[in-house]
């Protein structure tokens, strides 16, 4: 069992990064990504977790705010009272905190990246994932012009993503999708509507039936598994639960009621890689297909995402796009970029493989706090 000695040092930061473009979804328009980061340090070596909460509240209940609150005055207590611990053992002692699964992911991938460096293996061994190619996706926000639209499709078509995921919102879905259909018959295709929708809205849930599309992410509501339940029996598109799902729990849950039929594992949503690996575990010995989404990550959260989609379970592309698609500047040292068949190569070397660049962190830093 790999093990961590002690914690020397903790350290947070949050970081501002302007967005090429606005995205627009169901609950917001974001304009940056603002990153609660963690760089952590045992025995000189490092290692450096992202959360993926943002400032407000909109896609679920955590923030900076909280996840900061949690991670300084619960998780690191939990971490600097036991030495020589497996990151297991640190996460069934992080189960006695309810809920606020971003940031202990946050913790835990600082932990993992670290421990793979230490032992000098890549991070996708450290979790038992093949070294491979990774599918790409893309995730295109809300757009006021359906030209827009359409020339963004083409654009991600013509790099060679090998699915492409729009945002609806009530009343920004069927017209919408005819028009994408009729101009792209035959993309990989799926919709989010981040929970836009209730159990009331059948009827136009059930016409998306006419577009083929891959899949419907979260529908109804961010908490909701029971209702998707009888969703999934009245329409013929397989149901995507992101939002509903948080843990190792709702997954067995969700499986068990037949709420969906995929699933999308965000390893920031669900508490971190090893719960992530569980579940991908889980959806294999039940026929339910996986995917990893993303939360507008900066280069650490998008290798940890990478590194996760070498587990088996991962069969469908996730939200996994280039660096370009959302920054012009990141804080590591290599970009994300799609290949010329679309696909993504595993960052080289230790841990994560990406390193944070120093003068690219302090340029985009807006707080910083030595909490050990
Ligand atoms: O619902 O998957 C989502 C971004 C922020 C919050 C929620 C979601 C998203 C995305 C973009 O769809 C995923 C990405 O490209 O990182
Ligand atoms: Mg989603």
């Amino acid at each position: 069992m790999k093990k961590i000695r002690k914690i020397d040092s903790v350290e947070m930061f949050v970081v501002r990064i302007p967005l090429v473009k606005p995205f627009e979804t169901s609950f917001s328009i974001q304009t940056h990504r603002e990153a609660l980061l963690l760089k952590i340090i045992s025995d000189d070596v490092c290692g450096w977790g992202e959360c993926v909460t943002s400032p407000d509240p909109y896609y679920c209940y955590e923030t900076n705010a909280t996840a900061s609150h949690i991670i300084q005055d619960f998780l690191i207590s939990i971490l600097t009272a036991t030495n020589n611990f497996t990151i297991e053992e640190v996460l069934q002692q992080f189960e006695k905190i309810r809920g606020h699964h971003m940031a202990k992911a946050a913790v835990e991938n600082a932990l993992m990246d670290l421990l793979a460096r230490k032992y000098e293996i890549p991070l996708f061994e450290l979790i038992g994932g093949q070294s491979k190619k990774i599918m790409s996706g893309i995730s295109i926000g809300i757009q006021e012009d359906i030209e827009d639209l359409l020339e963004s499709i083409q654009n991600a078509c013509d790099k060679k993503y090998h699915r492409i995921k729009i945002k609806i919102k009530k009343d920004k879905d069927i017209e919408i999708l005819q028009m994408v259909r009729s101009a792209f018959p035959s993309i990989n295709l799926m919709v989010d509507a981040n929970s836009d929708y209730t159990i009331e809205d059948l009827p136009v849930l059930k016409r998306m039936d006419a577009f083929n599309l891959m899949m419907i992410e979260q529908p109804l509501s961010h908490d909701d598994i029971y209702f998707h339940a009888l969703l999934q029996k009245q329409i013929h598109t397989p149901v995507c639960l992101d939002e509903s799902i948080k843990s190792l729990n709702d997954a067995k849950t969700a499986v068990e009621m037949g709420s969906c039929r995929i699933i999308n594992i965000k390893q920031g949503r669900v508490g971190g890689m090893t719960t992530s690996n569980k579940i991908q575990a889980h959806c294999m010995e039940n026929n339910i297909k996986a995917w990893s989404g993303g939360m507008l990550e900066t280069g650490i959260g998008r290798a940890f995402n990478i590194h996760l989609q070498t587990l088996p379970g991962f069969v469908l592309p996730g939200d996994t796009s280039e660096t370009a698609r959302y920054f012009n500047e990141d804080i590591v040292d290599k970009p994300v970029v799609l290949q010329p068949d679309g696909f993504i190569e595993i960052p080289k070397g230790p841990g994560i493989g990406v390193n944070v660049l120093p003068e690219s962190l302090n340029r985009f830093k807006v707080f910083y706090k030595k909490i050990l």
